[in-house]
């Protein structure tokens, strides 16, 4: 079958982990993606965190599948000739270098308009235009930066970041949506464009639901459904509100059996107002379904600890697996608190390809999440990322060089 994007060429000088979460998607989705890295070591992430001595660590494997890689020496004179060849062979550029790295490298938005008009240039960077933009920038900046942190952790605690890389995998995913769309105008217009997805918007674009509080907050001084109402104080920014729910239907993270010593056995509990009544029945206070001070949701929310400590009562008296199939037949929306081990050893989810097995050549079988996005004319096959330079003469010979050619330019420290 042929896939999405077949036939889209991708000149992939990303490294860490934003833009490759970017190109990793697109080589699922069928572009060749040829990934240029400095001899040597390569992408920083091959020898980051390694698990096994000399093997690509699986911080690279896990950004890098299905795309081919080639070392290049962009700062000589031949490699800035084999870097222009590509330019013209591609259709994409994605990098995700620091500020200013790109033009240092002589690779200027006129040089690839000059070279090839039709060549859209892709970047992640940390900030958009503004006071920050020269600044390198990592995950945890960016979830700083964005808004995540500060409306993330307890009431009474520090600011916290995730565990979900909102900031270089979330950017990641707006990158590559900002290449397909801009694939899709050159076909009506012909002509390239430069696409950039900063990580601070990217996760502030992630944050959202904080800014529409911020506006509620300046307006009403109070919101309700966060945990500092009815008995604390607001300030004048939002704050941060535990595990209660970012939308319109309370919820909170309750213990379960087992909690004392397993600290995965709990669930997330939302009291949705539909299924008010179903609550009250099987958390065994039947009362509270006509009672005036829990009856509607608005009254509930001047109740909201006490309501869901008793709901905890409940939760504690079941295992989480437990509670949920009996809580979902019920329609009462809930779900387990899942650890990665649970993940990766989840039947179903290697059967639906969530999360695959791939074999590498050094460093044997692992596992890695499949492609989230399914097409159901296009479907992924995850395939091991590339050794160091694994494709370099495949590359060059494609590009019309003959292989005296390619011996010269290894002798000469190019690739
Ligand atoms: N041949 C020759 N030189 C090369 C090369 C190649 N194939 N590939 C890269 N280089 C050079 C670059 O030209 C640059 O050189 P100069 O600084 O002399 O111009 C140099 O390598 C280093 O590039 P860098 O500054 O991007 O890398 P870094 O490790 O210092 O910084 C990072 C890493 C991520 C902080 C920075 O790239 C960045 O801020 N990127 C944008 C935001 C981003 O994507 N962050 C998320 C990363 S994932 O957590």
């Amino acid at each position: 079958m042929t896939k999405a994007l077949a036939g889209v060429r991708i000149l992939d000088f990303t490294h860490v982990q934003s833009g490759p979460t970017c190109t990793q998607l697109l080589a699922w989705f069928g572009a060749d993606v040829i990934k240029v890295e400095r001899s040597g070591e390569g992408d920083a992430t091959r020898g980051q965190l390694r698990d096994i001595p000399n093997v690509d660590s699986l911080y690279f494997t896990m950004l890098n599948h299905n795309k081919r890689s080639i070392t290049l020496n962009t700062k000589t004179a031949g490699g800035r000739e084999v870097l222009d060849a590509l330019i013209r062979h591609c259709d994409v550029l994605v990098e995700n270098f620091a500020p200013g790295a790109l033009d240092r490298m002589g690779v200027t938005w006129e040089h690839i308009q000059k070279t090839n008009p039709r060549m859209i240039l892709a970047s992640v960077k940390g900030f958009g235009p503004g006071p920050y933009e020269d600044c390198k920038v990592y995950e945890n900046v960016a979830q700083c930066a964005g808004g995540a942190a500060s409306t993330t952790g307890w009431e009474d605690g520090l600011p916290m970041v995730t565990g979900a890389q909102i900031g270089d995998s979330g950017t990641g995913l707006h990158l590559a949506l900002g290449i397909v769309t801009a694939l899709y105008q050159r076909s009506q217009t012909g002509r390239g464009q430069k696409v950039l997805a900063p990580m601070q918007d990217a996760v502030l674009n992630l944050c959202r639901v904080k800014l529409r509080d911020q506006q509620r907050l300046e307006r009403t001084h109070t919101l309700h459904e966060y945990p500092q109402y009815p008995d604390g104080k607001f300030g004048d920014a939002v704050p941060r509100s535990g595990n209660a729910s970012g939308g319109g239907q309370p919820g909170s993270i309750l213990k379960c059996k087992g909690w004392e010593t397993d600290p995965n056995a709990y669930i997330y509990f939302i009291t949705q107002a539909a299924v008010w009544p179903a609550i009250c029945t099987v958390i065994g206070e039947p009362e509270w379904i006509e009672d005036e001070a829990y009856a509607t949701p608005q009254a509930r929310l001047l109740h909201l600890k006490p309501i869901f400590r008793r709901i905890e009562q409940w939760t504690m008296t079941k295992d989480k697996i437990e509670a949920m199939d009996i809580l979902n037949k019920l329609d009462i929306p809930c779900g387990p608190i899942l650890s990665m081990k649970e993940l990766a050893h989840d039947p179903s989810l290697r059967a639906s390809g969530a999360v695959v097995e791939v074999d590498h050549p050094t460093r044997g079988k692992y596992l890695t999440v499949g492609n989230p996005i399914k097409l159901s004319d296009s479907p992924t096959e995850v395939t091991r990322s590339p050794l160091l330079g694994e494709h370099t003469d495949e590359v060059l010979t494609q590009l019309g060089y003959a292989a005296g050619d390619i011996e010269r330019l290894r002798s000469q420290g190019v690739l």
